[in-house]
């Protein structure tokens, strides 16, 4: 029982999963882990000692505030837009240091979610009221858009914690050029690569022991049984990562333990696994200099520098147009 193609789907989740499943090989957008649920499951990972990407960036910007913070400021001030705020952990290491050596400046953190906004706002209204904070709820994008047409002093545009590495290579590029097309002369991206290194360190950072990662993984079922009506029984999968040390890729799959029919009633759909047929559920991609300055190039940007941590762990990039 399948859909006409042509029905209208209520939700771009039901789209996406509909055309993922019925796809071979099947696949889920890693975007849609990040319910409350998600964003909850994401926070521990952070927490995770294996994880070692925050604690790598909080490190390299621990380090370098103050060149940073230098590197960031300008005569006439400038704007902090940040994409992709959370929690703010990381950025306030910066928002402290370019408060302390007054520089003129207002934080724009941008997100989708206008709770994380408010209470990113009053935490740092709490820690360091000092900031002049105009939280921007929307898109990145269309944001970036409205603010590069009103405000004409210098943009500094920050994107932490690798979640570029979510993008194929493809979609990389087209992330940095749309960021490029609201970048003037004087503007800046300062953005984290997580950056290739032992592939068992990656495979343990996102192969973690304590399961929580799997449950990660598996909050696109539990999604599509929840919103969508679907009859996932999460325990006939498991979690598998890979590591790719020439491409760079580390994947991850819900793999299926046996041949079994799901139904989603809401798509219509019952999609049929093979015994050992897997979902890819995300990607996340290791970097090194070379690839980065060719995404940037190709994106019409350059990299003017990067701080990096002893071991070149994770780099933080400054790109230029
Ligand atoms: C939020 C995209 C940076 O890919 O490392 C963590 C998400 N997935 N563990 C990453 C994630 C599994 C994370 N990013």
């Amino acid at each position: 029982m399948k859909n006409p193609p042509e029905t209208m789907f209520e939700t771009a989740f039901a789209e996406d999963t509909y055309k993922g499943l019925t796809n071979y090989p099947k696949y889920l957008l890693s975007k849609y882990i990040y319910d409350k649920k998600g964003d909850k499951l994401f926070q521990q990972i952070m927490d995770m000692p294996e994880y070692y990407l925050t604690s790598c960036e909080l490190d390299i910007l621990k380090i370098n505030s103050e060149a940073i913070a230098k590197s960031f400021s300008s005569d006439s001030g400038f704007d902090l837009i940040e994409l992709g705020a959370g929690d703010g952990k990381k950025t306030k290491i910066i928002l402290k240091e370019l408060v302390d050596k007054n520089f003129q400046f207002d934080y724009l953190p941008v997100d989708i979610s206008q709770n994380v906004l408010e209470e990113l706002e009053s935490s740092l209204q709490k820690e360091i009221p000092e900031v002049n904070v105009k939280i921007q709820q929307g898109t990145y994008f269309k944001t970036l858009e409205k603010l590069s047409e009103y405000n004409t002093r210098k943009k500094v545009i920050l994107v932490l914690g690798s979640n570029i590495g979510n993008l194929s290579h493809k979609e990389a590029v087209e992330f940095l050029a749309n960021i490029a097309q609201a970048m003037s002369e004087d503007d800046m991206l300062f953005m984290g690569f997580d950056q290739k290194k032992n592939p068992q360190t990656i495979l343990d950072a996102y192969n973690d022991p304590s399961g929580i990662t799997e449950e990660f993984n598996k909050n696109l079922l539990v999604r599509i049984n929840s919103e969508l009506d679907g009859e996932f029984d999460t325990n006939s999968f498991f979690h598998w990562e890979t590591y790719d040390p020439e491409t760079g890729t580390a994947k991850s799959f819900l793999v299926s333990k046996k041949p079994q029919k799901v139904v989603i009633k809401r798509l219509g759909l019952e999609i049929n696994f093979e015994a050992w047929e897997s979902i890819n559920t995300e990607i996340s991609q290791k970097y090194d200099d070379s690839i980065v300055n060719w995404l940037a190039d190709e994106a019409g940007l350059h990299v003017e520098k990067y701080f990096g941590d002893k071991e070149n762990c994770y780099k933080n990039y400054i790109f230029r147009r």
